[in-house]
């Protein structure tokens, strides 16, 4: 049976806005304020995935959340009409409001923590949407994914889904950015290498001073014992607190692998090596470390292009392919590095690159727009086929954008009570598009 790699990159939201809500992420709090466009970012992203498909991956499409989210808001005590709810909000606590605008479910590695059925006992592909506790403008995104998740793998005999973690500090999981499966093939069980920034029930265990650890190994513990993952086949690493405070708010700014490749920067772990060696000692296969050294390039090179916030993507001809941002292209040691990279003899061979400038600007790279779900045929196949990305649904789907999305957009308009309808106007034609039924609450 043939097995893949299938990417689900998340639809960039009517709203996409730059409000500085993400502390610790310094694309985020650099660019608060600036105008976004969201057309533009709905479209870079919707080419990103497309060229994928047209290289031959298995690429689907994951809808965007509702917003602004105003159950949030009324939850909190905002009331009357849904233009006074907002006018309420932006005019008593504009922060709030913010954070009920972000469109920040695009970035679908913070979906869920995803499992292929080759690594569980039951032999189900598991997933657990990521509670994202950390920032308010992130934790408001669970339910709504997992309704997405559920309608998108709809299928009982193939996948299970599990109901995300408990909302609080000690179990922060940010999904599939502080995780990574190795393996020899994607259809053979792999190693799942599971990054957390810090123990919540340790207090003396050392974590970053200044900017917060959003991931805990309570978290992860919790995701490998409800995926049903054999101790044997996980490894719990710690990401070098020094280099969260210098801005890498999730282990997927600072390393990323695929089958049986690790590229990493030098300073992304705590305890390198012994933990390589019981990487090494679980996979049943060789492993290729492709470190990235500070003298090649320093933490801030990498944190401002991306470098490791990549994708490495095996085409079908077996050749293992970067999937870069421009913003590489654009800084002289990561463009020296990576031209020299594909001739080192390490199984990668290409970079690509995309402009995805939109997403980076809060923050948000390549590799942040996509959730990875490793497949054989058969659950390809009971996926929900009208998220797979092909040429009619890329027409469709930009299409869709020119008729709803803006091309501008300010913090200042988030209380315009036009975005409301436009944004519920669009997702409802989405959900017809990608045949997904209710997945909203002004649906239901
Ligand atoms: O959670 N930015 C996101 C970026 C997420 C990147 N994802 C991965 N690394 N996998 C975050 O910090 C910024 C929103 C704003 O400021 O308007 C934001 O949420």
């Amino acid at each position: 049976m043939k097995h893949f790699e299938a990417n689900f990159d998340g639809l960039v939201g009517p709203t996409h806005n730059y409000a500085g809500l993400s502390f610790g992420n310094v694309a985020s709090l650099n660019n608060a304020a600036l105008t976004s466009n969201p057309k533009a970012a709905a479209k870079q992203g919707l080419q990103k995935a497309k060229s994928l498909a047209d290289l031959g991956m298995v690429q689907g499409v994951l809808a965007p959340q509702e917003r602004p989210d105003l159950y949030t808001l009324r939850r909190i005590g905002f009331s009357g009409s849904d233009a006074e709810v907002l006018q309420k909000a932006a005019q008593q606590a504009p922060a709030l409001l913010n954070a009920c605008c972000s469109a920040s479910s695009m970035w679908t590695a913070n979906a869920a923590t995803v499992s292929p059925s080759a690594d569980t006992r039951d032999g189900k592909v598991h997933f657990t949407p990521a509670n994202l506790v950390d920032k308010l403008h992130r934790s408001i995104e669970p339910v709504t994914t997992g309704n997405i998740l559920q309608a998108t793998f709809n299928n009982d005999r193939h996948f299970r889904h599990h109901q995300h973690l408990p909302e609080h500090t000690s179990f922060g999981d940010e999904g599939a950015a502080n995780h990574t499966r190795l393996c020899s093939e994607y259809g053979h069980a792999g190693v799942e290498l599971f990054v957390y920034g810090q123990q919540a029930t340790n207090p003396s265990a050392v974590k970053p001073t200044k900017y917060p650890a959003r991931q805990t190994l309570e978290a992860s513990q919790a995701v490998a014992r409800l995926h049903q993952l054999e101790d044997e086949s996980c490894v719990f690493m710690q990401q070098n607190p020094d280099v969260i405070d210098q801005g890498v708010f999730h282990n997927d700014v600072i390393s990323v692998g695929n089958q049986n490749v690790l590229f990493y920067h030098e300073q992304a772990f705590l305890n390198t090596a012994a933990k390589f060696d019981e990487i090494r000692r679980k996979m049943n296969t060789e492993m290729h470390f492709v470190k990235v050294s500070t003298e090649q390039v320093s933490i801030d090179d990498a944190v401002r292009s991306y470098l490791f916030n990549t994708q490495i993507i095996t085409l079908p001809s077996g050749e293992m392919a970067i999937i870069a941002p421009t913003n590489c292209q654009e800084n002289p040691a990561v463009f020296a590095y990576l031209n020299e990279l594909v001739t080192l003899g390490t199984p990668i061979k290409q970079v690509r690159y995309y402009d995805v400038k939109q997403s980076m600007q809060n923050g948000g790279g390549p590799a942040c727009l996509r959730l990875r779900v490793a497949m054989n045929e058969q659950e390809v196949e009971a996926v929900n086929q009208n998220t797979l990305m092909n040429n009619a649904l890329f027409t469709r789907l930009n299409t869709w954008v020119d008729k709803h999305y803006r091309d501008q957009l300010t913090v200042s308009d988030l209380a315009d009570p036009q975005l409301i309808i436009e944004s519920r106007t669009a997702l409802d034609e989405l959900t017809q598009i990608l045949k997904l039924g209710s997945v909203y609450q002004f649906q239901k």
